[in-house]
């Protein structure tokens, strides 16, 4: 049986990624921080399967710990400070961990050894928002990369230590170059998951309006689902690289908006959602879009969930989420 530690377990990507393994029979270990974590229970009760393991990836003697337990084949580093918009107000401690935590995680790799003698795949969840600002439209695996926050800094920090360790100690490290992905799962920090939320709180009569901030950006956005099996793919090669994974596909924030609030029986959303300063950023990234011929030609994969099926999914089930509440009382 193949074991694989997931960091990041209780984010998006951790979800879905620990339900695809266990489906293929892995055992699942996941990497929980925190004294008391509430989340330790969401996971317990949504995802049985996965045995939690406490740790930090600032912590390097606590990955050695979880890595001696879980005895992995496959290690996935998804956890992450991952919002861009808070990496500006916490620019230190999104350094120590969407940056130096890869590091740990690579050192605690090499060091350990699995008392069976297997060794083990990396794989590091490498962004699109190491594109920054453009330098190639679509981006791929050899696009420059000019980062315009401290997580995108953090993040090409993580990605060419990846590289190095793969190139230094031959290790099985690969590096998933993932534009947006989303789903019901999303935080509700990010801009989806924001306006689904909003849009069935709006058509239900819980909400007025949503203040959101720079409507122009356009992004690749596809769904977590998919993507998880493009990280599952990485390890499986004989060879590690890197992969752009996205759907070639650019919309803008209004496109999102137009979906999401037809959904609900809204053509003209223009009255219920304004501009709020607050919410711009000191440096914006554009738009992205990414070419993931690569990743399809050499791993197979394509994303199976269109634009609007992901917009309509996830404003299907707020509605459902906010309806079952009012039910509640
Ligand atoms: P989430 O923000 O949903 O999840 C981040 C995870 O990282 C959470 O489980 C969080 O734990 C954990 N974490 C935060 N700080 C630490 C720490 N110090 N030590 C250990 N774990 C920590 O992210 P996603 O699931 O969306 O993304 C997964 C990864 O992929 C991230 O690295 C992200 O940067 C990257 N990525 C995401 C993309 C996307 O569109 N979703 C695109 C490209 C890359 P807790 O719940 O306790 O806070
Ligand atoms: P992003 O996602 O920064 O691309 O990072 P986010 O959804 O936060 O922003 C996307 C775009 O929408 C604009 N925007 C707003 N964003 C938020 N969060 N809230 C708003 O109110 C709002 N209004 C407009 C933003 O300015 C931006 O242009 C996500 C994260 O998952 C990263 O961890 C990951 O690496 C990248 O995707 C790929």
């Amino acid at each position: 049986m193949k074991r694989a530690l997931i960091t990041g377990i209780t984010g998006q990507d951790g979800m879905y990624l620990s339900e695809l393994l266990l489906a293929k029979g892995y055992e699942v270990y996941g990497l929980i921080r925190g004294q008391n974590n509430p989340k330790f229970e969401m996971i317990e009760r949504e995802i049985p399967g996965v045995r939690l393991l406490t740790g930090d990836l600032t912590d390097l003697s606590s990955l050695l710990r979880a890595l001696t337990a879980s005895q992995p084949h496959e290690v996935y580093n998804l956890g992450a400070i991952s919002f861009v918009a808070y990496s500006w107000e916490n620019a230190h401690t999104t350094t120590d961990v969407t940056g130096k935590g890869v590091l740990n995680m690579l050192e605690a790799v090499r060091l350990h050894r699995n008392a069976d003698g297997s060794d083990i795949r990396f794989y590091q969840a490498s962004s699109s928002e190491m594109f920054g600002k453009v330098q190639e439209v679509p981006q791929r695996e050899t696009t420059l990369l000019w980062p315009r926050s401290p997580y995108g800094v953090a993040k090409v920090f993580g990605h060419y230590m990846t590289i190095n360790y793969r190139e230094s100690y031959g290790m099985h490290a690969s590096s998933g170059v993932l534009f947006n992905h989303e789903s019901p799962r999303r935080g509700p920090e990010f801009v989806t998951r924001k306006i689904s939320m909003a849009v069935a709180r709006i058509s239900l009569g819980l909400q007025d309006d949503l203040q959101l901030g720079n409507l122009d950006a356009k992004r690749d956005w596809g769904f977590a689902g998919d993507y998880v099996e493009a990280m599952w793919l990485m390890l499986q090669q004989d060879q590690a690289d890197d992969y752009v994974i996205s759907t070639g596909e650019m919309h803008s924030i209004r496109e999102f908006l137009d979906i999401a609030f037809k959904r609900v029986g809204i053509d003209d959303w223009a009255p219920l959602v304004s501009q709020n300063p607050a919410f711009f950023r000191p440096a914006e990234v554009e738009s992205l879009v990414g070419d993931s011929t690569k990743a399809h030609e050499t791993l197979g994969w394509k994303p199976k969930v269109g634009f609007t099926e992901l917009v309509e999914m996830m404003v299907d089930h707020d509605l459902a989420r906010e309806q079952r509440r009012a039910s509640r009382g």
